[in-house]
């Protein structure tokens, strides 16, 4: 692998030598490094390099395009704020395709990351940069990026998919999932109702990030403040619950989400009231209706819906998520689906949560 990476880092023309790196185990498609580089002037500076994945990816030139468009974007909106910068090379692109792999370089920036937390402080953080990396965006002209990954938080396909999945069955998988699978079935209109929504005319499309992961958030490791908002390859159309739902089911679980004890898994409130308090006050003037009114809800969508993935991909041989051991997706379908039955029975103290934080902030 050295040797790869020094090639890459060769191509993005970083001078000096690669003395060191390291994989880093966080997200569950691409696969990131550190690379450590001695400059000719002797100092120290590290990279991150990062292996997209391009069976999830299927056009990913397309997504260093929109990252383009989104950086250059916020940058020229505030000149100041900190951002990742994508190298490039010699003939002028921010990627690297290579017969074995589909590669890019950005800067390092030290920070603190978090999975699972109940720090309020950090918590309401994380809020806030998913609320204002949302409004900063409001104004983006959504038809300019291209949907890299298509129906990505479309409920009602990823149950399709599923259904259609499970009856093929191809690695004979489904016996083993009759309670899950009888589960999902049983809340699938529940879980589709933002989808439907939308559909109806119900919800506006906005521009959102679509990965809202607290995990993709850096800190500054001495005051806690949010840094910099990272991995933007979902940013999409998209509807405000699908930012708020998915950084709820992230964050805001006691366990990380792929606790092998999934009756441990629940939403933490006041993890949940945390980040719902970051996250209007800086979108709560400019949301709808129907979608204060769905955001305790979308918590509940998004789990059942990462769920519905995770289970999909057990039931097919796991070709989308990384896994560590053959189980790794059962393992977090049923996390999901325990944090998901423990969101049932919080929802109108969720409910009560929201109307208080919008009512602050209107
Ligand atoms: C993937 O790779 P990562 O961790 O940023 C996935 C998300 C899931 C998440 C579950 C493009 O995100 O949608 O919520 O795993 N990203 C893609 O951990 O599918
Ligand atoms: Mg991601």
């Amino acid at each position: 692998m050295k040797e790869k990476l020094k090639q890459v880092c060769k191509a993005f023309r970083i001078a000096g030598e690669l003395v060191s790196f390291e994989e880093i185990q966080v997200g569950n498609v691409n696969h990131t490094f550190k690379v450590n580089f001695v400059r000719p002037d002797g100092k120290e500076k590290s990279y991150i390099v990062q292996k997209v994945n391009t069976f999830v990816f299927k056009q990913p030139e397309k997504v260093m395009d929109n990252i383009d468009k989104v950086t250059e974007y916020i940058h020229q909106k505030d000149p100041h704020r900190k951002a990742l910068h994508f190298h490039h090379t010699a003939n002028r692109k921010n990627y690297l395709a290579e017969e074995d792999g589909f590669w890019r370089l950005f800067n390092y920036i030290p920070s603190a990351t978090y999975n699972v937390t109940d720090d309020l402080e950090v918590v309401g953080n994380a809020g806030e940069a998913f609320g204002e990396f949302q409004m900063i965006l409001s104004d983006f002209e959504a038809d300019r990026l291209f949907e890299t990954i298509p129906d990505f938080h479309n409920t009602s396909k990823r149950f399709e998919k599923l259904l259609a999945d499970a009856q093929e069955d191809p690695c004979d998988k489904v016996k083993e999932v009759e309670a899950e699978l009888a589960w999902l079935k049983e809340v699938k209109d529940l879980a589709c109702r933002l989808t439907t929504m939308h559909e109806q005319g119900d919800l506006p499309l906005r521009v959102t990030h679509n990965d809202t992961k607290i995990n993709n958030v850096l800190f500054d490791r001495d005051n806690k403040k949010a840094l910099v908002v990272i991995d933007l390859d979902t940013v999409m159309p998209g509807l405000v619950g699908h930012d708020f739902g998915d950084a709820i089911r992230f964050a805001a679980n006691f366990v990380e989400e792929d606790c092998k004890e999934a009756e441990k898994a629940g939403v933490n409130l006041a993890v949940f009231e945390a980040f719902a308090d970051g996250f209007l006050k800086w979108t709560a003037k400019t949301l709808t209706e129907n979608e204060v009114n769905t955001l305790a809800l979308s918590s509940f969508v998004l789990t059942v819906e990462l769920a519905t993935r995770f289970l999909d991909d057990y039931i097919l041989g796991s070709p989308y998520f990384k896994i560590y051991y053959p189980e790794h997706n059962l393992v977090r379908t049923r996390c999901q689906i325990a944090l998901a039955k423990d969101m049932l029975e919080k929802m109108p103290q969720m409910e009560a949560i929201v109307r208080k934080c919008a009512a602050k902030y209107c």
